[in-house]
């Protein structure tokens, strides 16, 4: 027998043997965010189930979270707060007590802020859970009210961002739901099947429609595999391939006129952009032929029912701005953006009429001298934990003091830097400071809690309330607690709730609830919501945004309507003409293939893209995940292997000059010429492996955003 528990009551013992279904938000960094069901029998959680009248969810679940209650109850869970007991990176911990935990970290943070100011306390978090009162809420107050260092989070997605701002002026796109009717879907730099599950369901059924596929995409991933065309690009070079094909569409008159001359600015000046951008130009340069690329075009003018989904592929690239906003100017030309399934897709997070002033109070940062604290570039985490400043390119710092005060402690929760972070390295160095005192809020005593001072244990999504965005949708989804917390773990929100206790800060805000800040979460008065009320979302487990909608799917751009200063898709940017920047759609090569003499030192390409069963570096401790993807592997085409004299299972050395990891090659042409592929997400250690993927990427940042460039990566291989 099922019921329906009232998610508003508290979580008694359980007396009698029915199961539970309690609502929930998948909280995980996945554009599907997905409305759960959690199935609760005597107090444990037995099963997680995909909601069936959740249309985008549709009932199915990735492998990873269909198998949650093994996250949830895994034996290796830190259940208590721990201290450190051996040395650094050793991994050796003590129970205390949350007391205690407390007032240490209190202790130390107030000896810190007496000596070298609040400046050298860093919070380090990122997208673990996404939740928006788990992702930046009491956290958030916390920091600002101490006036610790800002965290520019920039770890994922800012370059991609910034390069919709310019031309979109917003993080709108196409409703996932829309691809179903699409005629050609472009997978442009993105594994749908590993990433992006419930759009991949909708392109197949586009296909089975009768729709052509398309994968742009330097590896054969498992998406590009099912399509019915994989163009191997080189990578980096996604603009020049998008500029070759507007050379196209406008030679052979493959426009919406209407559209360029009522929604867009600036096509006289994209038009001379574009005029010597030949495919037979942009051939030499991304390495697909001209013919190719003849094709695409044509067939992409052809239809207005053409959807692109754009990801990070592209973006994790010193040109990865710009390469997004050269992307994202194409549905225009063609006036795809009329159709519902037709335009762009990467990312909706834009949609939403978040509170974020009342869930952060960043109000509550002091200014020294008129400056607010120094903010530092997440992906630069490395410089700065090495005494240097790291200072961001987006907020420039003042000069003075302000700039070279060293991190003395780091916080870290929602993240696992030691693994994800670029320039592995020097995030390890600097983790093994002495002098450093780091604190990690997680589940498990990841590659970064090893080197913690202070270890919390934290709690798993059916074990605390959140209210959710997304990314890939339109849908506000609930999620309320269905279990006890395992051991003493704690919600992110109610840890730095008792630290500002135990820190004496008093402002009321530190007493808010979880309740009262999920009902704050949304603007309930604005345009998307209304008609909505949080008691419809509470009903439902989730709701939908209003925006403009064809066919019974959003259609965002369809009027035009977009968000940037002229109300215009901008092909001339005005905006960026006065910061100096190049104002209309360009190609900018990769930072480490401009350069001959490294390329000359390392021929290579590195490729690291994310593993189907883990979630970044989550869920690959978890056995049942991790066994069916076996170890790690450097994919490698045959003419770079027999350059090389690398057989097939051969342990080989993958190096450049920041460092190196050993692992075995897997010979295949599934990655072109010129390109090894790691799937990434395993920990440091793999037995078998030596060194790490991150030990070799670059804190190099992108064009656009001051974004990570992961895939801009020069390395060789040899026999190790
Ligand atoms: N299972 C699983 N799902 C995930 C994640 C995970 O780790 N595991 N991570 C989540 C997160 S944080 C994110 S940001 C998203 C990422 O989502 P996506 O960006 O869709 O990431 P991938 O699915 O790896 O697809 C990226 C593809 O880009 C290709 N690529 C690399 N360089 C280039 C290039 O220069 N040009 C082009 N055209 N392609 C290139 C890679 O080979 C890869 O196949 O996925 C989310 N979902
Ligand atoms: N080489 C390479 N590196 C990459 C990428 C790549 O493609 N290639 N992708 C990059 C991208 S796109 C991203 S987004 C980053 C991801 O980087 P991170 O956001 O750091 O992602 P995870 O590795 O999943 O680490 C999240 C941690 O948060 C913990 N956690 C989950 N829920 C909670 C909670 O409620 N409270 C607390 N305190 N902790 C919680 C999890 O257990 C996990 O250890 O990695 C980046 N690094
Ligand atoms: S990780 Fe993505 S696909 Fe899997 S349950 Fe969560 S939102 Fe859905
Ligand atoms: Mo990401």
């Amino acid at each position: 027998m099922v019921a329906i528990e009232n998610p508003t009551e508290p979580i008694a013992a359980e007396t009698t043997t029915l199961t539970h279904i309690t609502k929930g938000a998948c909280p995980h960094d996945c554009p599907d965010t997905c409305a759960l069901e959690y199935h609760v029998k005597d107090g444990v959680l037995t099963d997680v189930k995909g909601a069936i009248s959740h249309s985008v969810t549709a009932g199915v679940l990735c492998t990873k979270v269909a198998k949650y209650p093994l996250r949830t109850y895994h034996p290796t869970r830190v259940k208590t707060p721990l201290k450190r007991v051996g040395k650094k990176g050793e991994g050796k911990f003590e129970p205390i007590s949350w007391t205690e935990a407390l007032s240490t970290i209190a202790s130390n943070f107030q000896s810190i802020i007496a000596s070298d100011g609040a400046q050298a306390i860093l919070p380090y978090s990122y997208a673990g859970n996404m939740g928006l009162l788990q992702y930046a809420s009491m956290d958030r107050r916390f920091f600002h009210a101490l006036g610790a260092s800002q965290l520019d989070r920039t770890i994922c997605s800012s370059a991609g961002a910034a390069g919709l701002q310019i031309t979109l002026g917003s993080r709108l796109g196409m409703d996932v739901e829309a691809f179903a009717q699409s005629e050609l879907i472009i997978l442009w730099g993105t594994n749908p099947i590993t990433s992006n599950l419930h759009l991949w369901s909708r392109c197949q059924e586009a296909k089975r429609r009768g729709a052509k596929l398309i994968a742009i995409d330097p590896y054969r991933s498992l998406s590009a595999e099912k399509c019915h065309q994989w163009l191997p690009i080189k990578p980096g070079t996604d603009a020049a391939l998008a500029l070759a094909i507007m050379h196209v569409l406008i030679r052979e008159n493959l426009l919406d006129h209407d559209y360029i001359a009522s929604y867009t600015l600036g096509f006289d000046a994209l038009k001379l952009r574009v005029a010597d951008w030949t495919p037979e130009r942009a051939a030499g340069i991304c390495g697909i032929c001209a013919n190719d690329i003849e094709a695409l075009a044509i067939a992409y003018g052809s239809t207005k029912k053409a959807a692109i989904r754009l990801n990070y592929g592209m973006q994790r690239h010193g040109g990865g701005g710009m390469a997004v906003r050269t992307v994202s100017c194409l549905p225009a030309l063609t006036g795809a953006w009329r159709e519902a399934s037709g335009g762009a897709l990467l990312s909706t997070s834009g949609a939403y009429p978040i509170h974020s002033a009342h869930l952060e109070r960043p109000d509550l940062m002091p200014r020294v001298e008129g400056q607010l604290p120094r903010v530092i570039n997440m992906c630069e985490l490395g410089d700065a934990l090495a005494l240097r400043s790291a200072p961001s390119p987006r907020v420039p710092l003042p000069p003075g003091e302000r700039g070279t005060t060293p991190v003395k402690a780091l916080f870290v929760y929602n993240a696992n830097p030691a693994a994800v972070a670029p320039d592995g390295n020097k995030v390890l160095a600097g983790l093994a400071r002495e002098d450093l005192f780091t604190v990690v809020s997680d589940l498990f005593i990841t590659d970064t809690a090893r080197y913690a001072d202070i270890v919390l244990p934290a709690t798993s999504s059916p074990e605390h309330d959140d209210i959710n965005r997304s990314y890939g949708h339109y849908d506000i989804v609930l999620n309320r607690r269905a279990i006890a917390p395992v051991g003493e773990s704690l919600p992110n929100t109610e840890l730095f709730r008792r630290l500002a206790k135990a820190m004496n800060l008093t402002d009321p805000c530190f007493d808010e609830t979880d309740e009262s800040m999920i009902r704050a979460s949304f603007d309930w008065t604005h345009a998307s919501l209304t008609g909505q009320s949080f008691d419809t979302l509470e009903r439902d487990g989730f709701l939908r945004l209003n925006y403009p909608k064809k066919d019974g799917f959003i259609a965002p751009f369809m009027n035009g309507d977009f968000g940037t200063p002229s109300g215009k898709c901008e092909f001339y940017s005005e905006t960026l003409a006065a910061r100096g920047l190049d104002p209309l759609p360009c190609y900018t090569p990769p930072h480490e293939y401009d350069d001959a003499a490294l390329t000359a030192q390392f021929p290579l390409a590195l490729n690291t893209p994310p593993a189907r069963n883990f979630m970044n570096s989550t869920f690959a401790n978890i056995e049942e995940l991790a066994k069916p993807h076996g170890a790690p592997t450097v994919q490698l085409h045959p003419q770079d292997a027999a350059h090389r004299n690398i057989a097939n299972g051969a342990v080989v050395k993958v190096f450049n000059h920041r460092g190196h990891m050993k692992l075995a090659a897997k010979i295949t042409d599934d990655t072109r010429e010129g390109v090894a592929t790691i799937l990434w997400g395993h920990w440091r250690d793999h037995p078998g492996t030596e060194g790490f993927v991150n030990d070799l990427t670059s804190q190099a940042l992108t064009d656009l955003g001051g974004g990570a460039t992961f895939y801009d990566c020069r390395v060789e291989i040899s026999l190790a």
